[in-house]
């Protein structure tokens, strides 16, 4: 026996010597010599100890090669493998398998459903799917939608909702899905056999308005934000759901690890397509699950071979890829290629003929056998080797027809999602082989342009009624054939029985959103008392005032445990490392090691209890892990308050695609734009210095945005957004939209609004004001407020002037009333963006309702008792100050740091850019002899005294406090 030779080969007759003559084996070596062993690019270095042992092996190796050929050999390699495997033999693992199921047949479970109903039920729903999309297009609509997407993903789907996917019901907590945004038309034609939706709303699909009424279109893709009640995470810009499912699996187990909630019979699936995985963020994080040991989380991709444009990998095979890839990064691989009828040509195929086969065909021509016919794939796929051709003679080219991919089928699925939550200690990734636009005929099927083919011709609607067994004559079809019929057996069909029974014992109907959590107590005066006293003479930045203020509210009895830091590594940028040693870093592993610093006050600390979600350096994690955490409050009824810090400049401009989805997923929360400003970064430069992010955060509607100065405008603002997102009450109007057409939720306990705050947060060392006694709080949270006025006097000037340039502001009423006698009120604007979306609002509401008075805009009330000109300064390009132009009553000037940044002192940049106070004075002068209120001469006086064109007349720098990394 070869076998046993192998196994034993010291029973084998050959010798080693004998191995030795042969010009093809290795030649023995003495004990200890090392041995390279490369496999897969692996290389490590091993002592030979025993050479006439290795000899021997290796002869009897090289004898059974010769004998029996390369398919047994590798057969036997691959068993050794395996078995040394399954002796705790520690070798490097493979990353890619044979173009085979995963699971062996033998292996697959018993199927607990009643196959035939389920696929009654999964035609029928399929049917109505392309159905919708096709009526979509209807003369007067046509707003499109995609088929071929669920049509190649429905049996993936239908396994779940049939089995696996536990509802919010379920004793659990239920499971969440992350459903690939181009199979919502499946989704929704699920929802309407189960009752949920009508034929009318299914008739509204991307009418989102103006189809029955508000709330009663459907949305193209899954959209929280538009379907409230319905989606829960969404997921159509390519590359956000993987990353999303694995911060929402990580985060299932840190809410669970504090003790907040119980999450362990929770699932994260994450429906994907194989061109998504082409996305950097689709495969960028994975090694985030696979080291978290998520086994909570698995993803299924859909490998139908076929993105948008064409195959997406015609030239290799997409499946083996993604297995390295996944393996290769620690997650558990199914793969699952073949359909049972298979099943007996593997089993049959004794020399490896077959796989080989498997192996080397490329997507490419898969692709291209699946556009074909039977006789096309005898020819071309098994009448490539003679012994395939001879392995398939006995079938009819039909046969080899219906020879399916695992991806349509039932049973394989099932064994591997089964196989999936079994698995413990690592991610799963499940590869399923399938067809775009499976089962809707020729010209669709595995076509290029299956993707975006939106219609199917009357003879495809015939041809698909047929294969799907829809009971609809060819006169309903041909009646009209814009309108062919949705199909809806009535709710006492047995099969729909079946159907909503599986849904009952899974936990109630997928996908469902709710808001059920119970508003936040939120906390009084005392969190905020220390930081609205200022900070006297000493010089403190706003984002340490910040760290102070949230050290507070960490201490708070009902809030204090639900505020999650989510930092990217720069933590001592910003000076949290002070909650180390306090909240602890949050590891599902602990600290399996001694920290270098353990003996220091501030060490770094890792936990299983830790409070910080520290995601290294990876802003599009963090923004994931935002999402998950400011979405609690509904995905698991449990409010949590993100407090997500950054370097600003990596937070919009890098990751806004993710901020987007957040907001599309009702996220709640903080996000702090930490070493704001163009000009306060000292020392870092183009690629750091922040002057637009404000900006770029005002084209989120869900986002109010906050500019500071000073530590009591913090305090003010974190208090309302607390109110405003965690206190309960009615969400306010959305002015955006037509009055009455913002779809409402049923049942929505929390309240509040789905906002998320960002704050700009700036470095830079000042002493930090008492809140002045009369403080027009209302003023500030609204975006402006009079902060000082000037002294008496004739000749008035207005500097409107945010965040870090407030000083500056300051500094430049200083010196208008001392050196040109010109009185300036100070005003600080929190809040550019939102002064310009109440105006807005109130625009549009005098546009709809014309002769009906909206009333002025707030920052037109604010500035109608003061004296123009107006000058706005900031930190920010022009664009922010810009935002109020219009409502501005006078002539309004602005100075601001458009352009790159570069690294140099704080005044230097400021002169660069003409926001310093000397330059706002020139400003304001200029705009004052406009008006005829001073004398022209005197605005070249200033230019030239303060030489505000010369970056050498800038102050010096005298700061020397802080370091930014
Ligand atoms: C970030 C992003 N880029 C581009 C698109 C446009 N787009 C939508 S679907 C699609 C092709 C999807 O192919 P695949 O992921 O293989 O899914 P399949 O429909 O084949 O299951 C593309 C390019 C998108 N939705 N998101
Ligand atoms: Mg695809």
């Amino acid at each position: 026996m070869i076998l046993t030779d192998v196994m034993h080969p010291k029973s084998s007759s050959s010798t080693a010597n004998g191995a030795a003559a042969d010009s093809e084996s290795a030649p023995a070596r003495p004990a200890g010599a090392r041995v390279r062993v490369i496999r897969e690019g692996v290389a490590s270095y091993l002592p030979d100890i025993d050479p006439e042992e290795t000899g021997e092996w290796l002869e009897s190796f090289d004898e059974m090669l010769d004998r029996e050929g390369p398919g047994r050999a590798r057969y036997l390699m691959l068993r050794l493998l395996e078995r040394a495997g399954e002796r705790h033999v520690a070798i490097p693992a493979l990353t890619s398998t044979d173009y085979v199921n995963t699971i062996p047949t033998e292996n697959e479970p018993w199927f607990p459903g009643d196959e035939e109903v389920e696929r009654r039920y999964r035609a029928w729903i399929r049917w109505n799917a392309a159905v919708m999309v096709h009526r979509a297009q209807r003369p007067g609509i046509g707003v499109g939608g995609h088929i071929s997407t669920y049509a190649s993903s429905a049996a993936m789907y239908e396994v779940g909702f049939n089995h696996f996917f536990r509802g919010k019901d379920h004793s659990g907590g239920g499971d969440q899905i992350f459903i690939q945004g181009h199979a919502s038309p499946g989704v929704y034609a699920r929802a309407y056999l189960e009752g949920r939706l009508t034929e009318d709303q299914l008739d509204g699909f991307r009418q989102e308005y103006s189809h029955g009424g508000p709330g009663r279109g459907l949305s193209s893709y899954p959209h929280p934000r538009l379907m409230p009640d319905f989606w829960e995470f969404p997921t159509v810009s390519m590359g956000l759901g993987p990353m999303n499912a694995i911060y929402q699996a990580r985060f299932n187990h840190y809410l669970h690890d504090r003790g907040i909630k119980d999450t362990s019979d929770q699932h994260v699936w994450a429906f994907l397509g194989d061109g998504e995985m082409d996305e950097p963020e689709s495969r960028g994080l994975i090694q985030v699950a696979a080291n978290e040991a998520l086994d909570n989380l698995t993803f299924v991709i859909n490998c139908n071979l076929q993105r948008l444009d064409g195959p997406v990998r015609g030239n290799g095979k997409i499946i083996q890829e993604l297995e390295s890839f996944f393996r290769g990064a620690g997650w558990n691989v199914i793969k699952v290629i073949w359909g049972r009828e298979w099943d007996a040509l593997l089993s049959a195929d004794r020399d490896g003929a077959l796989v080989n086969l498997m192996n080397s065909t490329p997507d490419g021509d898969y692709q291209t056998y699946k556009a074909n016919d039977g006789a096309y794939v005898r020819e071309h796929f098994f009448g490539r080797d003679p012994r395939t051709k001879e392995l398939v003679k006995g079938l009819s080219d039909q046969q080899i027809w219906n020879l399916k991919r695992g991806g349509h089928d039932y049973r394989k699925i099932y064994a591997a999602y089964a196989a999936a939550l079994a698995h413990q200690g690592q991610p799963t990734v499940i590869l399923a082989k399938t067809i775009k636009g499976y089962g809707l005929g020729k010209h669709f099927e595995a076509r290029n342009a299956t993707h975006q083919m939106k219609k199917m011709t009357l003879e495809d609607l015939k041809a698909f009624r047929d294969v799907q067994r829809i009971p609809i004559t060819d006169e309903q079809l041909e009646a009209d054939p814009y309108l062919p019929p949705y199909y809806h057996p009535g709710k006492d069909d047995p099969a729909i029985q079946y159907m909503l029974d599986r849904r009952r014992t899974l936990g109630g109907f997928l996908p469902e959103r709710r808001s059920a959590a119970k508003p936040l107590q939120l906390p009084g005066d005392e969190p905020y008392r220390s930081v609205r006293k200022g900070s006297g003479k000493q010089n403190v930045a706003t984002t340490m005032a910040f760290v102070r203020l949230m050290k507070e509210l960490l201490r708070d009895k009902e809030i204090g445990k639900r505020i999650v830091p989510i930092i990217p590594d720069e933590a001592r940028t910003f000076g949290m490392d002070s909650w180390f040693p306090s909240l602890k870093i949050y590891n599902r592993n602990g600290q399996l090691y001694t920290s270098v610093d353990a003996e220091l006050m501030l060490a770094y600390k890792e936990s299983q209890v830790g409070q910080i979600l520290h995601e290294g350096i990876n802003e599009a994690g963090s923004t994931a892990s935002y999402t998950a955490v400011g979405t609690s409050y509904a995905t698991h009824g449990e409010p949590m308050i993100p407090l997500y810090i950054f370097y600003s400049m990596f937070g919009f401009q890098r990751t806004g695609d993710g901020l987007w989805a957040a907001a599309d997923q009702l996220a709640r929360g903080f996000i702090l734009g930490a070493t704001a400003g163009r000009t306060t970064l000292t020392g870092e430069g183009l690629q750091h210095n922040d002057g637009h992010s404000l900006l770029l955060a005002s084209t989120n509607p869900a986002f109010v945005a906050y500019d500071p100065a000073f530590s009591f405008e913090i305090a003010h603002i974190v208090r309302d957004g607390l109110r405003r997102m965690y206190g309960g009450g009615a969400p306010a109007p959305d002015s955006t939209v037509l009055p009455g057409t913002r779809p409402q939720m049923a049942n929505d306990t929390f309240g509040g609004e789905n906002i998320s705050y960002y704050i700009t947060m700036y470095n830079e060392p000042y002493p930090q004001p008492a809140e002045p006694d009369d403080l027009d709080i209302e003023g500030l949270l609204k975006g402006i407020y009079l902060y000082k006025r000037g002294g008496e006097g004739e000749v008035r000037a207005q500097l409107l002037v945010s965040g870090v340039t407030v000083p500056d502001g300051l500094r430049a009423q200083e010196l208008l009333a001392s050196e040109w006698g010109v009185q300036a009120d100070v005003w600080s604007v929190t809040s550019f963006s939102e002064l310009r979306k109440e105006a807005l609002a109130k625009e549009i509401a005098a546009l709809r309702e014309p002769g009906t008075d909206p009333g002025v805009p707030y920052v037109t009330q604010a500035l109608s008792r003061a004296e123009g000109p107006f000058v706005a300064a900031s930190d920010w390009l022009r664009a922010v100050q810009d935002q109020i132009r219009k409502w501005v009553p006078g002539d309004y000037v602005t100075l601001g740091t458009d352009g790159f940044g570069f690294s140099d002192t704080r005044p230097a940049a400021r002169r660069v850019f003409n926001v310093d106070a000397q330059s706002i004075v020139v400003a304001a002068l200029q705009a004052l002899a406009r008006a005829g209120k001073v004398d022209q001469a005197k605005v070249a006086e200033a230019a030239t005294r303060y030489r505000i064109g010369d970056v050498d007349a800038a102050e010096k720098s005298t700061n020397t406090e802080d370091q930014p990394a």
